[in-house]
């Protein structure tokens, strides 16, 4: 005998995490009360429908496996480090690979704007700090003052350009900007000084794969990615590394699966933006120490990419890590990064170890893309374990 129709609801116990199926036989013109009766109990509607029970109990029971297993395909990778420290550069890479998306040509207009934007703003940070009262042609001192003084937004011209680039030729800036400094200069400075010339002529500007990295744009709020990569789908979160975006961080760590943390190699011979007083790579221990520590992430496995090799082997020439590290005494850049590991790992809250680290410039493809898929493969094994047990 066929059973009669009823009204099915589909909820999700919201204290609980669960999901169930509600039946009722109510008159229809009574069925919205059930449904208000079950919010206020604390639970979602997933579906509504009138149907026969047993149609209606088989489709929704599908619809909750279907969704367990996708659940269950899920790996939620939250990416965490202090401000410019590489996190969205390390998001881009992984992005370009699983999905490449082809450049329109407004997206490359738009790159060459911010590039030229990151160039002035850098340009203008460093002559802040830059004496310009040994120069004696006093033309070309009020054209740069000029240029200096307007704003990171208005058009560049090649004019403008130009005086950028013999203010780059000064040998006095040359020094200051090869010199430790104890006031703000974003990391990619050189890349944008090397390539003005090229971001300022609109008629024969092409991005390059290396411009698309290179320019920067401060995150802010929270970029969050799904990307398949069989057998799992990645929901990546890339959230802001500044101190002011910190704040917003607690949001996103519920339901993570791994953190990555990204640290700045180089960051031993930089101040932060936010505080020019604190040493940049002093601020990226102080934050993975909070994390590592934070009872939330109990049984979260922790990896690290030490970013930023590239300009770490660059700077290590010039200034010796134990300026940052008074007790270090190695020597060389093998020396030097196994210190850096060392003083991240005893950070770790006790009686655990970081999941697993690599050294990377997350401006190189390949080398970025190894690392992620060697910690993909630590993850699934890791929950595979979990699931046996
Ligand atoms: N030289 C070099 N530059 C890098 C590398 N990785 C990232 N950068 C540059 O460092 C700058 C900051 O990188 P982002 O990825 O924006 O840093 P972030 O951690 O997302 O910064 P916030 O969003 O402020 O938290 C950008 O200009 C990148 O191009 C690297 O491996 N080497
Ligand atoms: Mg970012």
């Amino acid at each position: 005998r066929a059973l009669p129709p009823t009204w099915s609801i589909a909820v999700i116990s919201l204290s609980f995490k669960a999901y169930s199926t509600v039946h009722c036989c109510c008159a229809p013109e009574d069925h919205n009360t059930c449904i208000q009766a079950a919010i206020s109990a604390g639970h979602q509607i997933l579906a509504n429908t009138l149907t026969s029970f047993a149609t209606e109990t088989m489709s929704i029971n599908r619809y909750l496996e279907s969704e367990a297993k996708e659940q269950e395909q899920v790996i939620r990778l939250l990416v965490l480090g202090a401000g410019e420290a590489g996190k969205s550069t390390v998001v881009r890479q992984i992005q370009n690979k699983y999905e490449p998306k082809e450049l329109t040509p407004s997206a490359i207009e738009h790159n060459r704007t911010v590039l030229m934007r990151n160039t002035v703003d850098a340009m203008q940070l460093l002559l802040q700090n830059f004496d310009f009262s040994d120069v004696k042609d006093e033309e070309f001192v009020g054209a740069a003052k000029v240029v200096l003084e307007r704003e990171s937004t208005d058009p560049i011209t090649m004019e403008d350009a130009e005086i950028m680039h013999r203010i780059l030729d000064l040998d006095a800036v040359k020094e200051l900007l090869e010199t430790e400094h104890d006031f703000y200069v974003p990391d990619s400075a050189s890349y944008y000084f090397d390539n003005l010339m090229r971001f300022c002529d609109a008629e024969h500007f092409s991005s390059t794969e290396e411009d698309l990295l290179m320019c920067r744009v401060r995150t802010t709020g929270v970029n969050s990615i799904n990307l398949t990569v069989p057998p799992s789908i990645w929901q990546i979160t890339d959230v802001g590394g500044q101190r002011s975006e910190r704040r917003k961080w607690v949001k996103f760590f519920d339901n993570v699966d791994a953190i990555l943390f990204i640290v700045n190699l180089a960051g031993y011979a930089k101040v932060c933006f936010e505080d020019q007083s604190v040493n940049r790579m002093e601020e990226s221990m102080k934050v993975f120490s909070d994390i590592a520590n934070n009872p939330l992430f109990g049984k979260v496995p922790l990896y690290i990419f030490f970013n930023k090799k590239d300009l770490f082997e660059s700077t290590l020439r010039r200034v010796d890590l134990s300026t940052c590290f008074e007790e270090y005494s190695g020597d060389g850049v093998q020396d030097a990064i196994a210190f850096v590991v060392d003083k991240f790992s005893s950070l770790m809250r006790s009686g655990c170890d970081i999941a697993g680290h690599h050294v990377v410039s997350a401006r190189f493809r390949r080398e970025t893309i190894n690392a992620f898929v060697d910690i993909t493969k630590d993850i699934q094994a890791r929950r595979k374990d979990k699931s046996k047990k």
